[in-house]
């Protein structure tokens, strides 16, 4: 049977695309604070904001293009179990070719019924208020905000479970539960960690002993990754 391994992406393997990261930005994203557009209070605060906020990104989404980070995952899936758990919004890794892709935060190109959740829609135009699902539910970013549940959690964790291989890229792992996803990953498998910045969590610090850190970009560093996981499979 083929070795697994599972990729936990965030924020900087997009940022050599041009899509800039959150905390970098000094809690604001695109000059805005999170707890303005990245909320349900902020959602009822302010909706035209929030809808404004997401529509800007989406149109942002296409001008941008996967980079070298993204393209040398493929290398990963041609010859082993891969599976990308990303907790990015944009839709670089499919654009890339990524096969299994988890989007533990939601998905720009996507908007749901504030009715009825299940309700979900593909969206790539702005997102308008009166635009309406057919149960008559205004329709939100299907985007998972703070404070709200993350519906994909166990999926990424059954992932997680039975891994060879947990190859973390450009988070600066401080949002839960995604920061927490390594301490599911069984003893015998190996976390190679890919950032400029690597903060080491909790979770991390107790599992030192098998973690290796490349430091530096993911557009040089995710290849070097890739040809050791490579080798050790
Ligand atoms: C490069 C690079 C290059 C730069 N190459 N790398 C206190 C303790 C613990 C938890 C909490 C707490 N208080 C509140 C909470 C819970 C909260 C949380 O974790 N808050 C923390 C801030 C403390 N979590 C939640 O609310 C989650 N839900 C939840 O807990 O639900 C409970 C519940 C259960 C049941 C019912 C109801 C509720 C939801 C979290 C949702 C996060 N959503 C966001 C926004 C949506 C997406 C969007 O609008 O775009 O997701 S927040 C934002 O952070 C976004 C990201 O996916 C996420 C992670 O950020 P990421 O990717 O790590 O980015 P950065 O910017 O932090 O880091 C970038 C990294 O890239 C850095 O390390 C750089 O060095 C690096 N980098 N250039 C490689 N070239």
């Amino acid at each position: 049977m083929k070795n697994k391994v599972c990729v936990l992406t965030g924020a900087g393997i997009s940022a050599e695309s041009g899509i800039k990261t959150f905390r970098d930005a000094d809690g604001l994203w695109e000059g805005h604070d999170v707890q303005e557009v990245a909320t349900p209070e902020g959602w009822a605060r302010n909706q035209e904001l929030v809808l404004k906020f997401y529509n800007e990104r989406r149109r942002q989404l296409k001008e941008v293009k996967p980079n070298e980070g993204h393209h040398q995952l493929l290398r990963l899936e041609e010859s082993l179990d891969t599976v990308i758990i990303t907790q990015n919004v944009d839709d670089l890794h499919e654009r890339a070719g990524s096969k299994q892709v988890i989007h533990l935060h939601g998905e720009l190109t996507k908007v749901r019924s504030v009715k009825t959740p299940s309700s979900v829609y593909h969206w790539e135009d702005d997102l308008q208020t009166g635009d309406v699902c057919k149960d008559g539910g205004q329709l939100r970013p299907h985007i998972v905000w703070f404070g709200e549940a993350v519906p994909e959690l166990e999926r990424a964790i059954d992932h997680i479970v039975d891994a060879h291989h947990i190859l973390i890229i450009g988070t600066s792992m401080q949002v839960y539960p995604a920061a927490s996803l390594t301490a599911y990953a069984p003893d015998y498998a190996k976390i190679w960690y890919v950032d400029p910045n690597p903060q080491i969590n909790y979770e991390l610090s107790r599992q030192s002993d098998r973690l290796r850190i490349l430091k530096g970009p993911a557009t040089t560093k995710v290849k070097e990754a890739v040809d050791f996981i490579l080798t050790a499979s």
